[in-house]
């Protein structure tokens, strides 16, 4: 088998980015609603990362935007007219709320785009995918379809198997990786899988959030562990607090990161953190791999950080990253992570002191953050071999003359600025379909079996 890599597949900003208000429960979209966004900044911040994560040796691949306003929803919805814009005007005066969540650019947070099982953890050997349903909010509950043709251009093949998105609606509520942490020796062995559920659905006697909604339920991940063919030793199951959710905290990534054998957490990420600790080490052990010394757990003391300040620095929105040649891990964090006395504290502490995580890396991504989008919701993580990555049909993989094209293409085609009023504007709808005819293209997505990716195409 040749070298097997994690590979980060971060979401290229679309061109709509815009602050929207829309997600309940997300303090950061809440608090900006209304704000002026900037989708070429936001897009560029978003480059910049990839950029500086492919230049550390790591590899790095993009995923497209998905089209917007997606007018197939408004049609759906009942809307019609003799051209889109008369169909986009109609809507305006109706239903503005469902403009606004078919405008939406928050399928660029493709830690929610699906989940993923690597090949090594799975019965028959191929890498799993399924795509998240994100029915809990009307602005993320369209993307699964896009994104589903999205997967099956990149990754094409008899090495993946994709799966639709579970049956939509609150029993079956999951809004994919964001949830989800793989544990292992190395990306090539099998590891552990642990799926981070907010709520039962189906029993009501179980503790749950007050205030906000619960937007992954333990059904739903029990059925994509069922599709996904995980070893049952090898699959854990753990309850979010609700007290967390409450404080601001929609999706398990804002509270805690995991990678390899590090799980890196904020104290009140789970309701039973100690149990949950002796099952993952119960299930890593079960693996026998030798050498391996178990799981390495960083539990952040709620008196040396609080809550609030890991929900409003995102703190644990990182990345935690193997950089070739180094012993520790390297996070990537949000720049919010150095206002905060409390959370930058901890970071230089880490750095200094702590074997397992020695090296911080800060990236200004402030337009994603503005909606509650840190470098981890940017990212979904795939393992794939050095031969997969290479069979790829799909031009994702960034290097310097990809990263320039998209450069220069979102320097083209996005605007600077972007207000509610814009969203009226027919021409941006132009402008999007112009720009992403030009990005499949580009990234030379594989169409064949799938159909061209978006709606406007199709
Ligand atoms: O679903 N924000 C997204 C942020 C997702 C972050 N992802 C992870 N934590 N993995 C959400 O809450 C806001 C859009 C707006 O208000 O315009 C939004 O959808």
């Amino acid at each position: 088998m040749s070298q097997v890599w994690e590979v980060n597949f971060d979401g290229l900003v679309g061109p709509t980015h815009n602050y929207g208000g829309l997600a309940r429960g997300n303090l950061a979209s809440g608090a900006n609603a209304g704000q002026l966004a900037s989708p070429r900044q936001a897009a560029l911040q978003g480059l910049a990362k990839m950029k500086a994560l492919a230049d550390l040796g790591l590899k790095q691949a993009v995923l497209p935007p998905h089209d917007r306003p997606h007018l197939a929803s408004l049609r759906r919805l009942g809307f019609t007219g003799r051209s889109d814009a008369e169909l986009l005007a109609k809507a305006i005066a109706q239903a503005p709320e469902l403009v606004q969540g078919v405008y939406s650019a928050s399928n660029m947070w493709v830690a929610n785009a699906a989940t993923v099982s690597p090949f090594a953890d799975t019965i028959d050997n191929k890498t799993h995918f399924t795509a998240a349903n994100l029915s809990s909010m009307f602005h993320r509950s369209i993307e699964a379809p896009t994104t589903e043709r999205i997967l099956r251009s990149i990754f094409v093949g008899d090495d993946y198997v994709h799966h639709p998105a579970l049956p939509a609606g609150a029993f079956f509520a999951d809004e994919g990786a964001a949830n989800h942490t793989r544990f292992c020796h190395s990306y090539g062995q099998p590891g552990v899988e642990l799926f981070v559920y907010g709520a039962s659905a189906f029993n009501k006697l179980a503790p749950k959030p007050e205030r906000f909604p619960a937007r992954q339920t333990l059904e739903a991940s029990q059925a994509i562990a069922r599709h996904h063919r995980l070893a049952p030793e090898r699959t854990v199951f753990a309850q979010q607090h609700p007290a967390a959710i409450d404080a601001g905290v929609f999706h398990n990534d804002v509270i805690a990161v995991g990678d390899s054998n590090l799980l890196f957490y904020h104290q009140l990420a789970f309701l039973e953190s100690e149990s949950l600790r002796s099952q993952l080490n119960d299930a890593y052990r079960a693996e026998e791999i030798p050498g391996s010394a178990g799981i390495e757990f960083i539990e952040v003391p709620a008196l040396e950080v609080p809550i609030e300040d890991a929900v409003n620095s995102y703190l644990f929105n990182s990345q935690l990253l193997r950089r070739p040649g180094r012993k520790g891990a390297t996070i990537v964090v949000p720049m919010e992570c150095m206002h905060l006395r409390t959370v930058h504290g901890y970071l230089e502490w880490l750095q200094a002191d702590h074997p397992a995580i020695d090296e911080v890396l800060y990236f200004d991504l402030k337009q994603s953050m503005r909606n509650g989008g840190g470098p981890a919701c940017l990212r979904l993580r795939v393992v794939m071999s050095e031969a997969q990555i290479n069979q790829c049909p799909a031009r994702v993989f960034l290097d310097d003359a990809l990263y320039g094209e998209l450069v220069d293409w979102v320097n083209r085609h996005y605007r600077d600025e972007l207000g509610a009023a814009d969203l009226a504007d027919p021409a941006l709808m132009v402008e999007v379909q112009v720009a992403l005819s030009e990005l499949v293209q580009l990234l030379q997505l594989q169409t064949q079996e799938v159909g061209p990716i978006y709606d406007f195409q199709r």
